[in-house]
């Protein structure tokens, strides 16, 4: 699996013979014309308004559950910003002052605990920049390829989270002998519920009320939210109201009728929280055009709910032969990974993939051989590997067009 990487300079070689990066006659007039006064200062930022980037929010029946997806194909880097981080609400966004909102940690415990958001605030917290993923996201992968990466996967979002160890305030409570679940709920109008074994909680959960260096948004989960790293989105719960100590899960809707798979043999898997690795190309991808032959830098994200992603694999041949691709550091556990590989488009179609391949050695499996192990009953829990067709002519489809 021998690699090379092009080398910048030949990269600057390449777009100068394509015509790209040489200076024309009269631009260094208009950039003069620049030093013309500003905008004034504002209280808070806006981006350029030459940028286009949005959200892409399905149809749902009411406008207030649904769900909307990272424009991932726009992305740089590895953290989302707040404003386009992907939603997924069943009750729609609450509004909630923080300055009334408590937190009740009851159940089997010694001393139940009532909580203001000025308590939490005061205890010491932790921040972790970590990935967040849908259960569903790539839901339609399992029936057929969807067409852009924006729709297929992105429902999968990077920020870094600030707020408190839940192993902290259960030892402040006083967790009861017997006691194995969390039971989390949220103040949303569905009272979203979610099941979490103590091990978990205890482990390296976070209740969060940072995000990306400011609160969290409110349809993040403002003014607070549960994290449990690596695992679905779903057991993330926002607007957190409530932790009940018991010695069962609930069984509530979103973790059996929904969040579930049923498997070939007509049984259903539950609570698999952990997120497997997964990765996909975000440039060039399906909807995307290439402006022609030349040399390009390929490049997407890859994670794993498991913890680093130890590498990434790109074919440019349909999956013959696979390379290496340069991972952007520094790699954090269970978040976004930028991989970067540069690559000579000749202007013959070439079909392009990207496998990824967490620390603990599990690689991101084709299509084929998650349908040959889940059926096709399956909604949630797609991590398959993604190929794209990039034509003669420079546009992008995906495979199965
Ligand atoms: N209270 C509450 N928590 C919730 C949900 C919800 O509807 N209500 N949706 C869940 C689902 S299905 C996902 S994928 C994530 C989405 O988080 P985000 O909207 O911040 O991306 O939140 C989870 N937590
Ligand atoms: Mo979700």
């Amino acid at each position: 699996m021998g690699h090379r990487h092009a080398s910048r300079r030949q990269i600057l070689r390449w777009s100068m013979a394509a015509g790209a990066g040489v200076l024309a006659a009269g631009e260094t007039d208009a950039a003069a014309s620049a030093r013309t006064l500003g905008a004034p200062l504002g209280p808070y930022g806006e981006r350029s308004p030459f940028e286009k980037g949005i959200r892409f929010t399905r149809e749902s029946r009411t406008p207030e559950t649904g769900s909307s997806f990272t424009p991932i194909q726009e992305s740089l880097g590895t953290i989302t910003p707040s404003a386009l981080h992907y939603e997924r609400h069943h009750g729609g966004i609450p509004s909630i002052d923080p300055s009334v909102h408590r937190l009740v940690i009851h159940g089997m415990v010694e001393r139940p605990l009532s909580l203001s958001m000025a308590d939490i605030r005061r205890l010491p917290s932790v921040t972790r920049t970590l990935v967040l993923e849908c259960g569903g996201n790539s839901a339609g992968e399992w029936a057929a390829p969807g067409p852009d990466v924006q729709r297929t996967y992105g429902m999968v979002s990077g920020s870094e989270w600030t707020g408190v160890s839940l192993a902290r305030l259960l030892e402040e409570a006083g967790v009861r002998p017997g006691a194995s679940w969390v039971i989390a709920e949220g103040a949303d109008a569905c009272r979203m519920m979610r099941s979490i074994p103590l091990g978990k909680a205890r482990q390296d959960s976070l209740l969060a009320y940072g995000q990306n260096g400011e609160a969290m948004r409110p349809a993040q989960g403002y003014p607070l939210r549960l994290i449990n790293p690596g695992w679905e989105g779903n057991a993330n719960v926002k607007w957190l109201q409530s932790l009940r100590l018991t010695d069962q899960p609930y069984m509530a809707r979103d973790e059996t009728s929904k969040y579930s798979d049923l498997m070939p043999d007509g049984k259903t898997r539950i609570f698999t929280f952990e997120m497997e690795a997964k990765s996909v190309i975000t440039f060039p991808s399906g909807g995307q055009m290439l402006p022609g032959p030349g040399l390009y830098e390929l490049t997407g994200l890859a994670w794993s709910g498991q913890g680093l992603v130890d590498r990434v694999e790109v074919t440019v041949n349909g999956g013959e032969t696979w390379q290496r691709a340069l991972l952007q550091e520094p790699r954090l556990p269970i978040a976004l990974t930028r991989f970067r590989l540069p690559w000579r488009f000749d202007g013959r179609e070439a079909v392009i993939a990207s496998r990824c391949v967490d620390e603990t050695g599990y690689v991101q499996p084709t299509r084929e051989a998650l349908i040959a192990a889940r059926g096709t009953n399956s909604i949630y829990h797609y991590n398959g590997i993604k190929f794209w067709r990039v034509r003669g002519d420079g546009t992008v489809v995906h495979v199965g067009a």
